[in-house]
């Protein structure tokens, strides 16, 4: 019997690389963060922190190899702020960072946490202590958003996930100045019926940009009689329209499997909303949530991302 399938990513044999315990004020818990490298060549994972109210806001962890030494900042990073931007009033979570050439910052695109349910803001910052708030660019219920590095025909692409229930699937609107939203376009939609990625799929980290097309990590979400599993599948865009899908696998790639993915506060769950690519700009380090409860890193390849798409293409009479 050979009941081995393709894997694409590695977890680091010291995961969970951070938790709660590595914190140096109370909280909950510590998952699911956005991550970039520094032009220095540092690690910056913009973690999303779970205080013991049960309201998430944003802390800086720096590392100089991305796996241990982490120099977390004594204090919260970024809170919510309900007084000047009501929609944040439960809470800031699930950030996604993109570096904009063009104006020379990172734009962070995180969920405020309304009382209407989940809405898409936006902040810009230079160095990650001041940041300048957009408010709300996609209204409630709509999350798992993050924007493209530059431009397109003049305009800026995010891609977002509204929820038309029952089912919810990843869209991609253009703005010709990050206020302004509009071009909506359907982009990938969830499967139906036994598919791991049936009724419900949302973006996890931005997208990696390669010779043959942009190269969407997302997660799947299949409910089953004891609750929710979140796995990762890939698809493939093109480079001029990045609404436009190409490839899309069929089987997933990765999946709670170790104890710290399989329990915690929300069993059964892997959602990473970051990576960074080394100087060979080929591997890739995924940071996760694991359970909503610590951070995983995971490491993979590219070309071997892209390779596995190219042999697992879902035959589209099938899905
Ligand atoms: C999703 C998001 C994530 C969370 C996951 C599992 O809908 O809210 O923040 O990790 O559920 O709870």
């Amino acid at each position: 019997m050979n009941n081995q399938h393709t894997e694409l990513f590695y977890r680091h044999k010291r995961n969970p690389i951070l938790s709660a315990a590595n914190w140096p004020y109370p909280v909950n818990s510590i998952f699911n963060p956005a991550a970039t490298l520094l032009p220095d060549g540092t690690t910056l994972l913009l973690c999303r922190v779970e205080d013991r109210r049960g309201h998430s806001h944003f802390t800086v962890a720096r590392s100089d190899n991305g796996v241990d030494d982490w120099r977390i900042e004594s204090r919260p990073t970024l809170l919510a702020d309900p007084e000047h931007f009501p929609e944040e009033v439960w809470g800031i979570e699930d950030p996604r960072i993109t570096y904009l050439s063009e104006l020379g910052k990172y734009v962070v695109v995180y969920t405020a946490f309304s009382r209407d349910g989940p809405g898409v803001s936006l902040a810009l910052t230079e160095d990650f202590h001041t940041f300048e708030r957009y408010g709300v660019i996609m209204s409630p219920e709509d999350k798992d958003a993050a924007l493209l590095p530059r431009r397109f025909g003049g305009q800026w692409a995010l891609i977002h996930r509204p929820v038309s229930a029952p089912r919810a699937h990843m869209w991609m609107s253009f703005s010709p100045d990050l206020h302004h939203w509009g071009n909506h376009k359907l982009m990938l939609e969830a499967r139906r019926g036994a598919w791991w990625d049936a009724n419900k799929i949302g973006l996890s980290p931005p997208p990696i940009e390669t010779a043959q097309g942009w190269l969407v990590i997302y997660h799947g979400v299949r409910q089953t009689a004891s609750g929710s599993i979140y796995r990762l599948g890939l698809a493939l865009f093109d480079l001029q329209a990045p609404e436009r899908c190409i490839k899309r696998g069929d089987e997933w790639i990765f999946g709670p499997q170790e104890v710290y993915e399989q329990r915690g506060d929300v069993d059964n769950v892997v959602f990473p909303c970051g990576y960074t690519i080394a100087p060979d700009g080929d591997t890739i380090h995924l940071y996760y949530g694991a359970a909503d409860t610590s951070i995983g890193l995971a490491t993979g390849s590219v070309r071997a991302m892209l390779e596995w798409l190219e042999q697992h293409r879902a035959e589209v009479r099938l899905i």
